[in-house]
Parts: C-alpha cells; sequence; structure tokens
C-alpha cells in the first residue's frame, strides 16, 4: 500500500510538474494581447475621430480590416455598403472612430435588417469607450455572445440604447 502511495503521489507531481508551464505559456501571450488591447491602441491612434465605425476579424484590432463606415449598414453580408459578403458573423473587435454629435454611438445588431434588427439583438458603443478588444466579452441584449456574431449596424443617440458594451 505505501509502495502505491508514493508512486501515485509521484505521478502527481509529474503531472502538475509539466501541466503548469504548459498552461502558463499558452495563456500568457495571448492573454495579454487580448487584455492590453495594443493594436487597438495602436489604431485608434492612427484614426482618431475620423467619423468611422471600424471592425477586424480578429480581436485586438487584427486580422482583416472588415470595413470602416460613416453611415449605416443594414446587412454586413449582402453585396453593398461598406460592410459585405464574409463580413457578416465575423466581427472579433470593433471600434467607434465617430466625432461628437447627436448620434455617435453605435449599435451592433445580432442580425440584418435595420430597424427590425433591435428585437433580434444588440449593443452599443460609445465614442468615449473607444473600441472593444475582444467582443467575446459582451453580449446583446437578447443574451447571446457578440463574438463572430454582428451582422449589421447603425448610428444612434446614446438615450436609444438600454446596453452598452464595455
Ligand atoms: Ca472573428
Ligand atoms: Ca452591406
Amino acid at each position: 500500500m505505501r509502495k502505491m502511495f508514493i508512486a501515485t503521489a509521484a505521478a502527481g507531481l509529474t503531472v502538475l510538474g509539466l501541466a503548469l508551464p504548459t498552461g502558463t505559456a499558452h495563456a500568457t501571450p495571448a492573454g495579454g494581447t487580448t487584455i492590453t488591447g495594443a493594436t487597438c491602441d495602436y489604431w485608434y491612434h492612427q484614426y482618431g475621430t475620423d467619423g468611422n465605425v471600424r471592425a477586424w476579424s480578429g480581436k485586438d484590432c487584427t486580422g482583416t480590416l472588415l470595413g470602416a463606415a460613416s453611415g449605416n449598414d443594414a446587412n454586413w453580408g449582402d453585396s453593398s455598403g461598406p460592410f459585405q459578403g464574409a463580413d457578416d458573423n465575423s466581427a472579433s473587435s470593433v471600434m467607434n472612430n465617430g466625432t461628437a454629435g447627436a448620434r455617435d454611438v453605435v449599435a451592433f445588431y445580432r442580425l440584418a435588417g435595420g430597424g427590425d434588427a433591435w428585437a433580434s439583438g444588440y449593443n452599443c458603443l460609445k465614442r468615449t469607450e473607444l473600441y472593444v478588444d475582444d467582443l467575446s466579452r459582451n453580449s446583446y441584449t437578447t443574451g447571446q455572445n457578440m463574438n463572430d456574431s454582428i451582422s449589421s449596424h447603425a448610428w444612434v443617440t446614446a438615450s436609444g440604447c438600454s446596453r452598452f458594451m464595455s
């Protein structure tokens, strides 16, 4: 029994010893990039308040710049406007480079369809929030996660939103 106990304890230590460095190695680069928003910070300083909303395929404003829009786009998956085709259900980070005004908040919708999309879930990004480097931290008014699921957007007033992204 004693011999068996020692063997088990040793095996347990080996598992811990192997698991800790591996877990740390994986968590640090990914977590660091996501949390600091270093690339989003860079792009925000490039674009400033040029009047557009932007979205990227990757987290922290990396991957493909899906589009930049000074107006609304009621369908990110159609063949017109600043967001088209594969832009639908692809955004993992977004930025509000809007200029101060009445409609300087961006509402992102889970579905396409303009005004009709409100009921299917939305969440709003204020100018003062600047950007969201990881959409998976946010959810729509209907509860669904926002990562890889935005299908349309519109510039709205803050008073028109009941939920804000962070
Ligand atoms: Ca994505
Ligand atoms: Ca479109």
